[in-house]
């Protein structure tokens, strides 16, 4: 009887769950849909002497028509240039190099600006040295719609940085690119970020890895282990595996580069250990890495037959194959 009483109340729990469950859902997608008008300066890098281009963007906008925006920066670091390619059908700007400002007005002729509008391109040239930064900092004067109601549009603003410094360049290579489980068999994949360069010349400071299955590590050489591999349910799927290097100013950048990781003595990468991955271990047996640092570059099947990355194509990786025979990755 009590079981009853409890099955007639279920339905109604249900209906109200899922009306709440409907009430947060639509209040998600209103959230999402109701973002906010920003205007921002993208950071910008420079070399001494140097120029580079950035822009002031109003961002998210419906029925914009007219803008008055100042932008300060530090005139011992950075001079601009030029103000100008604005998205506004009249603009206007006046320099300050000597106190660090520009005032800038844009208006349209009546029918309105919408989505990410250009206020201006910004050329900046540096007159600081080397490693100096000088904040580029917004404030909204007027921010209003076309037509005659002067209604102000609401906005957030994004300062940038200029940069007297270049970033680094990431580059990431992975030794071996196939195999690289590591849980059993002696199979480490070995990442080297060294040919990772800062263009003008910083050190750099910094090499960190996110090896794409929760674990990190640091250094421009350094070998991680996977202790399984991703199995989508008709092949595997590679780790993407990001190096992110930083020089001595701070700056950063980052690479990214997959790797395989197969189940331990499968060659092909067919998700099975059997008779084909003895064939190509077979073909290549007695083949060497070429290109140094356990680097297969080049030599894809040879990468391949050799399942314990030890840089050569023998009887390990046989046995390997020997004693896994007919695994399978699901
Ligand atoms: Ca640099
Ligand atoms: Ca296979
Ligand atoms: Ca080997």
């Amino acid at each position: 009887m009590k079981n009853d009483m409890w099955k007639k109340k279920r339905p109604g729990v249900a209906v109200l769950y899922t009306t709440l469950f409907l009430l947060f859902v639509s209040f998600l997608t209103l959230s999402a849909s109701a973002s906010e008008t920003t205007v921002s300066i993208s950071d910008t890098f420079l070399k001494p002497d140097e120029t580079a281009v950035t822009s002031i963007m109003i961002k998210n906008v419906s029925y914009l028509g007219a803008a008055d925006i100042s932008l300060a920066f530090d005139p011992s670091v950075v001079h601009l240039v030029s103000v100008a390619n604005s998205d506004f059908d009249l603009f206007d700007a006046v320099i300050d190099n000597s106190t660090g400002s520009v005032k800038a007005v844009g208006a349209d002729f009546g029918d309105g600006l919408y989505g990410d509008v250009k206020f201006a391109d910004v050329t900046l040239k540096a007159v600081g040295n080397h490693g100096e930064i000088s904040a580029l900092n917004i404030s909204i004067n007027v921010l209003k719609e076309a037509g005659p109601d002067e209604t102000t549009i609401p906005a957030a603003v994004d300062n940038g940085t200029a940069f007297i410094n270049l970033p680094p360049v990431a580059i990431a290579f992975s030794a071996h690119r196939y195999n690289n489980v590591g849980s059993s068999y002696p199979c480490q994949t070995i990442f080297n970020a060294s040919a990772s360069y800062d263009p003008d010349g910083d050190a750099i400071t910094n090499y960190t890895w996110d090896f794409g299955d929760g674990y990190s590590g640091e250094g421009p050489m350094i070998e991680h282990a996977y202790s399984n591999c991703k199995w989508n349910g008709t092949g595997y799927e590679p780790f993407n595996v990001s190096l992110t290097v930083k020089d001595d100013g701070g700056l950063a950048n980052t690479a990214i580069i997959q790797v395989n990781v197969y189940i331990a003595g499968d060659a092909t990468g067919d998700g099975r250990v059997n008779i084909l991955d003895a064939v190509i271990v077979g073909r290549e047996w007695g083949e060497k890495c070429t290109c140094g640092n356990f680097c297969w570059e080049g030599q894809d099947r040879a990468d391949r037959g050799d399942l314990n990355n030890d840089c050569i194509v023998n009887i390990l990786d046989a046995a390997i194959i020997g004693a896994n025979w007919g695994d399978v990755a699901w």
